[in-house]
């Protein structure tokens, strides 16, 4: 068979099954074209993309802004590697350091890449500047955390299907509860090893969970005091995903360190970075960290047409506008009915419980349920799906969505 031949969904998926490892377990729809908020799968069928590939796809499918920044660079120069300079990166850096308010950048590719970087790049500071003794460092995390799937990064998870038989694991790491200042207080006060605080604005894959109002500013104010890093993993709730530019917008909270992905290159093109100040990225030096696609002019050309898009198509105003109308019309519906416990999120970063047990099949059937609708969702654990979908969406489109979902959910009514 000719890779580009057209094949069947069944096809698709058998293939995958055959010559892949089976490192996830998609919902079986098999998708090859995407636009805006729309995807198609190989027969034609049209569905709504509620997940966009994990607030990825912020921008919508395919932007046309994106695709021509991409292919454009790309019959320029795609990477000279960092043994050399290139014409944008510089370009790149500045637009981006000026963007978010940070002095300077630090290119990387996945999140969990970017996650690494600032982990180093913590505890470097804290034995170059803080005067904490080498390795000696602790980075406190948050229980129930997502930062990526590294060894060092599964180290500090407590989801067992992510750790079990990937040791020995990675020691440096405290933690504490989410969304609880007394422990972060406590795990502050009595250690004078402590370099950083990594935290969600959001915790995304433990089911969108929003913290008490005022959390990550008191937890800021906290590591001021204590001369620790605020580190804001915004991979997921970043990019206008919560109808700010980031989430820790919403409290006014200026990140010591700040780390990026996903929708920094509108889904494109695996984009990410590490921002922060003087005093902090300039104890990284030549030879320290880096990686061969780190910083390539795709990835800068990209990354500014994304940021670009955000800002002259108000995203975050309307992911903002839009988030609201969806809580409220949810909220309307779980009134009249036990399946749905409760929908929370911010902006366009949503979930809603299903009254059922975590080890439950009801999200998995329902999620196969509004496929069939025309509408791509998955659950994040058990009973939770989570409801993100590009920030381009329109009132019209997002209407029917929910009517959609609700019909869908009325199915499963007992
Ligand atoms: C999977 C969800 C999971 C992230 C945050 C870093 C990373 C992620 C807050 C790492 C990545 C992705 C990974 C993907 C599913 C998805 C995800 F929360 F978004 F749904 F897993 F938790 N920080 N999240 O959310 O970025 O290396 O993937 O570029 O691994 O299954 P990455």
């Amino acid at each position: 068979m000719a890779v580009l031949d057209q094949i069947t969904s069944q096809e698709a998926m058998a293939l995958e099954d055959k010559h892949g490892a089976h490192n996830y377990h998609p919902l079986p729809v098999v998708l090859s074209r995407g636009e805006g908020v729309y995807v198609w799968d190989v027969e034609g069928k049209q569905y709504y993309d509620f997940l966009s590939a994990y607030s990825a796809v912020n921008q919508g499918h395919c932007h046309p802004r994106i695709v021509n920044s991409m292919t454009e660079q790309a019959k320029q120069l795609t990477l000279t590697s960092r043994a050399f300079y290139n014409d944008m990166l510089g370009k790149y850096e500045k637009y981006a350091t000026e963007y978010f308010g940070f002095d300077k950048l630090l290119p990387m590719n996945t999140g969990a890449e970017a996650v690494e970087t600032a982990l180093k790049l913590c505890r470097k500071w804290a034995y170059e500047v803080k005067g904490i003794d080498e390795n000696e460092a602790q980075i406190i995390v948050c229980k129930n955390n997502f930062h990526g799937r590294t060894t060092t990064i599964i180290s500090f998870s407590n989801d067992p299907v992510a750790r079990k038989n990937f040791g020995p694991f990675t020691n440096g790491f405290i933690k504490i509860d989410y969304d609880n200042l007394e422990e972060l207080e406590a795990a502050l006060q009595n250690n004078d090893n402590v370099a950083g605080f990594l935290v969600e604005p959001i915790q995304g894959e433990a089911g969108v969970y929003v913290p008490s109002e005022g959390y990550l500013a008191k937890a800021k104010a906290l590591c001021e005091k204590y001369n620790v890093l605020f580190i804001a993993d915004e991979v997921q709730t970043g990019i206008a995903r919560t109808g700010q530019l980031l989430a820790v917008n919403h409290e006014n909270v200026h990140p010591d360190i700040l780390i990026l992905g996903k929708a920094l290159s509108g889904g494109a093109y695996p984009v990410s970075a590490v921002l922060a100040n003087d005093p902090i990225m300039n104890v990284i030096k030549p030879g320290n960290h880096g990686s061969t696609f780190g910083g390539n002019p795709v990835a800068a050309a990209v990354a500014m047409a994304a940021l670009d898009v955000v800002k002259e198509e108000k995203l975050a105003e309307n992911a903002e506008t839009l988030g609201q109308l969806f809580r409220s019309e949810m909220n309307k519906y779980i009134e009249t009915t036990d399946l749905v416990s409760l929908v929370r999120g911010k902006g366009l970063l949503n979930a809603i419980v299903i009254n059922d047990d975590e080890e439950s099949e009801t999200a998995w059937n329902i999620c196969l349920k509004l496929r069939d609708n025309g509408l791509l969702a998955k659950p994040t654990h058990g009973n939770i799906i989570r409801f993100a979908p590009p920030l381009v969406m329109n009132e019209v489109q997002l209407l029917d969505c929910v009517s959609i979902i609700i019909k869908t959910l009325k199915a499963f009514e007992v």
